[in-house]
């Protein structure tokens, strides 16, 4: 749609969840009385009436498992997603730009907060997420495997990673899962904020000195691919697209989404003045999108293993916050039981 902008899309979610709130939802179908309803049958009809199912709610056991999976990789993503960023925190080039990336990286967190929450209504605790992460028993993005080499990383992160983190998640502002989708549409207005301020580092860049243009340049190209590849797995080789799209947990596959981002991307890489490391892009006019080069998916399957340049170096970083923050949580705990009057 035209002039039909990411945060269109994401006040559009929003209304439709109000209004999705304020209709009953008919559970009895065409189901003849002699017949008993199951919870199965409630829940059946709840997804095909696009209402929103809640944690009270009855849900199968298979899409509680697949929402805290995607949920919790979620909230970890943007817990170790702080890393590459907090990197450039003290190396800012200036007070401003130091102010701004503060409050992102503290944005970042809290999304990971929201999501954490969003988690817990399935019926798992917080800690108990976070061991699986720093266990490996439990994945967060690709993406923050990948390390920030210069200033321009930071810009290309905003631009690249959060442009494609917003892609992706615009649509999950109409899962099916109330207390998730009411996150996204949260994190993606700020998610919207964070890849304009991304565009405008790389635009004073590109506009500066050649050696600023360079180091522009150095890291789009850089950043290019793993932001392509952070959609996953094409849809062929996807585990959970088919049944999460059923249950209206995803609304698109990952092919679907890496080719919009690729679209948004190539008119704002113009403009930009900065060219897409890609010699096989080009418009294709029968499909009416961009034809491009998909990303290395054998790269992608060894950073989900473990084996990315920096995968060990973020959970050893994790696993350290996460030691030597346990006299605050005890702290926290025992200031929360004497203030209720009970013990920690
Ligand atoms: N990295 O069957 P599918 C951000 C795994 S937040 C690692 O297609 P699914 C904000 C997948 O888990 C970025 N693992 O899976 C920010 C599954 O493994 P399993 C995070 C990946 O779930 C910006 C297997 O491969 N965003 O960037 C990846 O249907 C800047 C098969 O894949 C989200 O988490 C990957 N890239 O689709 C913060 C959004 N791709 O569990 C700081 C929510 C796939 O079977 C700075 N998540 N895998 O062993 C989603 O939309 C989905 O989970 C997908 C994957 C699309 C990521």
């Amino acid at each position: 749609m035209d002039g039909d902008t990411l945060l269109d899309q994401v006040e559009r979610a929003e209304r439709a969840l109000v209004d999705a709130s304020r209709r009953s939802v008919r559970t009895d179908g065409d189901r003849p009385d002699t017949q008993e309803r199951t919870v199965q049958d409630d829940f059946d009809a709840i997804i095909a009436a696009e209402q929103k199912i809640e944690p009270r709610d009855w849900m199968p056991d298979a899409y509680r498992r697949t929402l805290i999976r995607q949920i919790a990789q979620h909230a970890h993503s943007e817990i170790i997603g702080m890393q590459p960023e907090g990197n450039w925190i003290s190396r800012a080039p200036s007070l401003k730009r130091k102010a701004i990336l503060l409050a992102k990286v503290q944005d970042e967190a809290g999304h990971g907060l929201y999501l954490y929450a969003a988690a817990e209504t399935l019926g798992i605790g917080r800690d108990e997420l976070v061991a699986m992460l720093l266990e490996g028993r439990q994945k967060y993005s690709s993406i923050f495997n990948y390390p920030t080499l210069t200033w321009a990383d930071i810009g290309a992160i905003g631009w690249l990673v959060d442009g494609a983190a917003i892609v992706n998640q615009v649509p999950l502002c109409r899962c099916s899962y109330g207390p998730y989708a009411r996150a996204m549409i949260r994190i993606c207005k700020e998610e919207s904020f964070h890849q304009r301020q991304g565009f405008e580092i790389l635009f004073t860049l590109s506009h500066g000195t050649p050696g600023q243009r360079d180091m522009a340049q150095d890291a789009v190209n850089r950043w290019w691919y793993p932001s392509l590849a952070m959609f996953g797995p094409p849809d062929a080789d996807s585990t959970h697209s088919e049944q999460s799209m059923a249950w209206g947990i995803k609304r698109f596959g990952n092919d679907d989404l890496r080719q919009r981002f690729v679209d948004m991307c190539v008119p704002q890489a113009e403009v930009l003045g900065l060219t897409l490391p890609d010699d096989g892009l080009r418009w294709d006019a029968d499909r009416d999108r961009y034809a491009f080069t998909p990303p290395d998916f054998d790269e992608l399957a060894r950073v989900i293993r473990g084996d990315g340049p920096c995968n060990r170096q973020r959970l050893a970083h994790r696993r350290r916050a996460q030691d030597e923050g346990a006299w605050v949580r005890e702290a926290a705990a025992a200031h929360a039981a004497k203030r209720s009057g009970g013990t920690p």
